[in-house]
């Protein structure tokens, strides 16, 4: 049902690195065209770094690891590209459909595909909306039963993070700082909340890796929280107020479920003229060239 890619497996098989990218970044959560651009980068930092790009979506009801050029342009031009939680894989191979992975499926898939390192931009989380709608994000549970460790600038900073902070402790998820003790903000260096363990290198990284694995328990996942640079953040005070208008006209609109996080990513791209996009993608780079290496680290005899 999965179909890895000859170049995936052959590193898989050899425990060479590997590193997971998740397409729904590139088909919901960036604009077009950039965002072809965007993909072919990110998987040339991987290699750069001397890693195997794996990137991962639904392609015509086949779920895939590793996509040649052609998938990936048909990812990101987005026509008839669904949004796919991994609760609706199942439903878009059967259906013959074509969709971008969000974190909760590209982590099932690749753990699938034997992969262990996972880049991402912000995880879904638990919305500020929540008493209200419970919208939580799927990629949540789905850590807390996945052995995956997946390199991202926090939590998306739209959402509640204290509660998701919670939540993940809750679901027993390892989380940890890359070289800070504050948990990242996503767009943001620093979301306001402190972290309990620092990993400074990526050795460190794959110690833990090593460790979880040693230990044994429920499969889980470690989430390594890899800030943005200040040089490179979005002003915390424009921040704050694009994200309480976005927040304010989601509402209004009555927009829910899997559509509330693009619109409000969107939203925030306009409204700061582009500035919340260069802070996201100067996010995805960090966390994608740290997941490399962390790769490299992992799979070194
Ligand atoms: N991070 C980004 N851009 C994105 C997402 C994360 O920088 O588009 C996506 C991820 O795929 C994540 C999803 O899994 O948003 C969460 O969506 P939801 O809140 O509907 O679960
Ligand atoms: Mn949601």
């Amino acid at each position: 049902m999965l179909s890895v890619s000859e170049e995936v497996r052959e590193a898989v098989e050899r425990r060479r690195p590997v590193v997971a990218l998740e397409s729904t970044i590139i088909a919901h959560g960036l604009p077009r065209p950039q965002n072809l651009q965007v993909a072919l980068e990110l998987e040339e930092l991987v290699r750069r770094e001397g890693a195997v790009p794996a990137t991962i979506a639904v392609v015509d009801g086949q779920a895939r690891a590793g996509l040649d050029k052609e998938q990936l342009e048909r990812i990101a031009a987005g026509e008839g590209i669904r949004k796919l939680g991994h609760r609706d894989l199942a439903l878009a191979v059967a259906a013959g459909a074509s969709g971008a992975t969000t974190v909760s499926a590209t982590a099932l898939l690749a753990a699938r595909a034997g992969i262990r390192i996972f880049a991402t931009g912000g995880l879904g989380g638990v919305h500020r909306q929540w008493t209200a709608d419970q919208d939580e994000s799927a990629d949540l549970r789905l850590l807390a039963r996945t052995s995956i460790a997946v390199v991202c600038a926090g939590v998306k900073s739209i959402l509640d993070v204290p509660a998701t902070l919670q939540r993940l402790e809750t679901l027993g998820v390892a989380v940890a700082g890359y070289g800070t003790d504050r948990f990242p903000g996503f767009y943001l260096t620093d979301s306001g909340h402190p972290v309990d363990w620092t990993l400074r290198s990526p050795d460190d990284v794959a110690a833990v890796l090593r460790a979880q694995d040693l230990l044994g328990g429920p499969d889980s996942a470690l989430v390594v929280a890899n800030p943005v640079d200040v040089s490179q953040q979005l002003d915390p005070g424009l921040h704050a107020r694009v994200l309480a208008e976005a927040l304010r006209e989601c509402d209004k609109r009555g927009i829910s479920g899997q559509a509330v996080t693009p619109f409000l990513l969107d939203y925030l791209v306009r409204r700061t003229d582009g500035a919340s996009l260069s802070a996201n993608l100067a996010a995805v780079r960090g966390n994608v060239r740290l997941a490399a290496r962390i790769a490299v680290s992992w799979s070194a005899p």
